[in-house]
């Protein structure tokens, strides 16, 4: 069997709003992005993912969808977007859009009919009860904080909305809402987009009896009774009937809360479901306890074990990972796991390294490739995130000192991630010529940006380049086993891939002191010739079975 063709893929995350402006809003735009083509060309990635375009009033920036066939106005028009396509695919560069359907924004038509009253055509397609005692209907909690369910006075019933109040959940137990959402996803094919990133998927079908959360399982807040939901295989199997099936398509699910279990349904071809899941479980090794909104260092044993699990499982049955470290609701990933002072180029090179010879399809989100850095804002009002900014209201509510609210947004705002793009050492970065930009630029753009990284051949964007490059040379990286090694080492982060008659070891350092390796007692086969692929300082102090890695060194050798 040929291989599918976005095993060797490498795709790249645009968020629109923070990727670049031509218009002198401050708001980014489909136009921005066609000025950008070459240099994503020139990185070597195959896909782009936009996040969503569609008309909204933006209350979660576009995950707030008021018509799914509009696009967005500040983005552009239809006409834009068709030029961005055709441009895309004249450099070979393929587009997946963003489909958000586990809810829709409460400025949508199809919800305002809902809303209208309970006799009207679409009460069905949301989700209604009654109260209960005249409290809501169950005790779930909203992602975003505060109880799930809105109260309606008109119609003196409750809607449930998972995230923010103003985003409805869908009722997917509605064949109605089935066959439309199937009807606007087969519009954007016709188009000629080549996929699909779907948004929250696994959260669409619900435990019909909407039981209150007992509190028996961590964190209680509900997400039991939805997550990887009782009809989920079946919905995503039909999608994928009506939507996918004998197209060329790429197509990725965001898992909430998931299990490698069900993203091996999920993603193993012979179910006809998915291509590929993103799962969050490594992003949480620094939430104690299972809370975010807390400040911690991260847990090096836990984020070496989940990712090994997620590599070993998945392979084990048949399905596929999507592999990624930032997105636009993490923090930047040299600021969190690496560092980004004074190892900011080696520790980003090897946070890279360590997750693109891994099994799976490599995620990069924007700036990543020349190491932007979180923007470390001080002051409430320069975040803008719906989900900070009721956190911040909240915990001022339960009394948490000022001080202590600002460091834990620090770390953990969503806004980490959407400052805008830094394209040069310009005002604004390059990003805007507006007087302000719709979210402020990171103080470092002087020294990190694009331009800089185009004009060092050592820079992060060449490293990525060359990634990019080794995954598409060797086919062992997309099919090779994978195992942990030296499991126990506090600060290496060590595995080898494995196929017929190579091995590919791949050596991290994740602290910034000189850490030892010694690998004759990790089982690996012998070899006879060694050579290097990559890495992130010149020249070695070792070989591939022995030696020192300096501060936040990668090395990756091929054996054979
Ligand atoms: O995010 C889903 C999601 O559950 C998280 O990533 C969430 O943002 C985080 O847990 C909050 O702590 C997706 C989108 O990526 C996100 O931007 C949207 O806000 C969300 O769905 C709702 O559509």
């Amino acid at each position: 069997m040929t291989q599918a063709w976005w095993k060797k893929s490498v795709v790249y995350q645009i968020y629109p709003k923070s990727f670049n402006d031509t218009t002198g809003s401050g708001t980014g735009d489909i136009n921005g992005i066609i000025e950008k083509l070459d240099y994503l060309k020139k990185l070597g990635v195959d896909v782009l993912w936009l996040t969503p375009i569609y008309e909204s009033p933006q209350n979660d920036n576009g995950y707030d969808i008021a018509d799914y066939y509009q696009i967005f106005s500040e983005y552009g028009t239809m006409l834009d977007f068709d030029r961005l396509l055709e441009q895309a695919h004249q450099r070979g560069l393929k587009i997946i859009m963003d489909i958000v359907v586990n809810h829709t924004s409460t400025a949508h038509n199809w919800f305002r009919q809902s809303a209208s009253g309970k006799g009207n055509a679409y009460r069905d397609f949301y989700i209604w009860k009654d109260g209960k005692n005249g409290q809501e209907p169950t005790n779930w909690q909203s992602k975003f904080g505060g109880n799930a369910w809105q109260y309606d006075q008109d119609t003196d019933q409750y809607y449930l909305h998972l995230f923010d109040k103003t985003q409805a959940d869908l009722n997917w137990e509605n064949e109605q809402v089935r066959d439309a959402v199937y009807e606007m996803m087969n519009f954007w094919i016709d188009k000629g987009v080549d996929g699909f990133r779907l948004d929250v998927i696994n959260l669409i079908s619900k435990d019909q009896d909407f039981p209150d959360d007992d509190g028996s399982v961590a964190p209680g807040d509900g997400r039991k009774f939805y997550t990887d939901g009782p009809k989920i295989h079946q919905y995503l199997h039909e999608m994928n009937q009506h939507v996918f099936k004998g197209k060329k398509l790429i197509t990725v699910g965001e898992m909430s809360s998931t299990s490698i279990a069900n993203c091996v349904k999920y993603t193993n071809p012979e179910r006809e479901e998915l291509d590929m899941t993103f799962s969050f479980h490594h992003l949480k090794v620094d939430y104690p306890g299972g809370e975010k909104w807390s400040k911690a260092p991260f847990d090096f044993q836990a984020l070496k074990q989940i990712l090994s699990d997620w590599q070993v499982g998945m392979h084990r049955g048949g399905g596929w990972n999507a592999l990624f470290w930032c997105n636009h609701d993490q923090p930047r990933v040299v600021s969190r796991f690496g560092d980004d002072g004074s190892y900011h180029e080696q520790s980003a090179k090897m946070l890279a390294t360590t997750i693109h010879l891994m099994q799976g399809t490599p995620y990069i989100y924007q700036g990543e490739e020349f190491g932007m850095t979180n923007p470390n804002f001080d002051d409430i009002d320069q975040y803008r995130d719906v989900e900070s900014l009721n956190m911040y209201r909240m915990k001022r509510e339960e009394g948490l000192p000022e001080p202590t609210i600002m460091a834990i947004l620090k770390q953990k705002s969503r806004d980490n991630s959407r400052t805008p793009v830094q394209w040069n050492g310009d005002r604004h970065a390059g990003f805007t010529t507006a007087e302000q930009p719709w979210i402020n630029v990171a103080a470092n753009y002087p020294t990190v940006n694009a331009e800089q990284a185009l004009n060092n051949v050592d820079s992060i964007f060449y490293y990525y380049q060359a990634l990019i490059k080794l995954r598409k040379q060797y086919d062992i990286v997309t099919t090779g086993s994978y195992r942990l090694i030296l499991p126990e080492d506090r600060a290496i982060f060590a595995y080898v891939r494995k196929d017929q008659d190579e091995q590919l070891i791949v050596l991290n350092n994740f602290y910034n002191q000189p850490a030892n390796y010694d690998l004759s007692h990790e089982g690996l086969r012998e070899w006879s010739n060694e050579e290097v692929l990559i890495g992130n300082y010149n020249g070695q102090t070792g070989h591939a079975l022995k030696g020192e890695l300096r501060p936040y060194e990668a090395i990756v050798y091929r054996v054979t």
